[in-house]
């Protein structure tokens, strides 16, 4: 390897390969294709919701187990947010709360989403495989996962955008979380940003983290596979089995 090729990134170089990865990212899923054109059943949009309750839930327990692993106190009073910002507090409702609030807007009820009786096996899989990510690599590693949220708030646009005319009998009271996201994952991604283009040095490092970051989008593309399965093939786990 010649020097050339084995220099570190600069660190505008290094963020621009990290945002060349937003083709890969899961709003060019063909399931969120059909859904932001309204060619989704409402089964499938139930099913969605359902699943991605989960996530909602998993994240504040992967941001604590970041903040488990990190021993600087500045580090920790800003991660802190991340699960504020999804459970809330005695004072105000978070993250989790608004969910609730899509599921019942589409028709589901907050105990179907609590029970998990919606959720499919290979989402369970994706989700956990990224919390245990979270529980066993070093802070900064874990940190820099997040970094799809990089190309979040266009999701949630396309979905604010979409939904109400695609797909009237949904409530407006579902759409808060996605509000509620929009700006939250901008300011979430400045500070991953920062600990990311701070800790990965070497090109090595670097093309390391470009590894870190395929991963959490294999973990949100596998999702939307196993929901796919379900909820437009119809074919969930063992439905030829009598
Ligand atoms: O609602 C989402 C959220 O709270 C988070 C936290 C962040 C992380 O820590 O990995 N990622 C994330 C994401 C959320 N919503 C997803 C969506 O499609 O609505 C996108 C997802 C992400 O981009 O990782």
């Amino acid at each position: 390897m010649n020097d050339v090729e084995s220099a570190p990134w600069t660190r505008e170089e290094f963020e621009t390969k990290l945002r060349e990865k937003e083709k890969y990212y899961h709003v060019h899923h063909e399931f969120h294709i059909l859904m932001n054109s309204g060619k989704l059943e409402k089964k499938a949009i139930q099913g969605w919701v359902a699943n991605r309750f989960y996530y909602q839930c998993a994240i504040p327990v992967k941001d604590a187990a970041i903040m488990s692993n990190c021993w600087d106190r500045d580090v920790r009073r800003q991660w802190i947010q991340r699960i504020i910002d999804h459970d809330g507090t005695h004072d105000e409702e978070g993250g989790i709360e608004a969910w609730l609030q899509l599921g019942e807007a589409v028709g589901l009820t907050r105990e179907a989403l609590w029970s998990q009786e919606h959720l499919l096996p290979g989402v369970k899989f994706a989700i956990d495989a990224y919390v245990n990510f979270a529980r066993q690599q070093p802070w900064e590693v874990a940190a820099s996962a997040s970094l799809t949220e990089l190309f979040a708030p266009t999701i949630h646009k396309a979905r604010l955008e979409n939904w109400p005319r695609h797909y009237p009998w949904i409530e407006d009271s579902g759409y808060t979380y996605f509000r509620k996201r929009l700006a939250e994952a901008r300011r979430d991604v400045v500070h991953g940003l920062h600990v990311t283009l701070d800790y990965y040095q070497t090109r090595q490092q670097q093309e390391m983290m470009l590894g870190v970051l395929q991963f959490k989008l294999d973990v949100l593309w596998t999702m939307l596979d196993c929901m796919w399965m379900a909820y437009v093939e119809n074919k969930p786990p063992y439905h030829n089995i009598k």
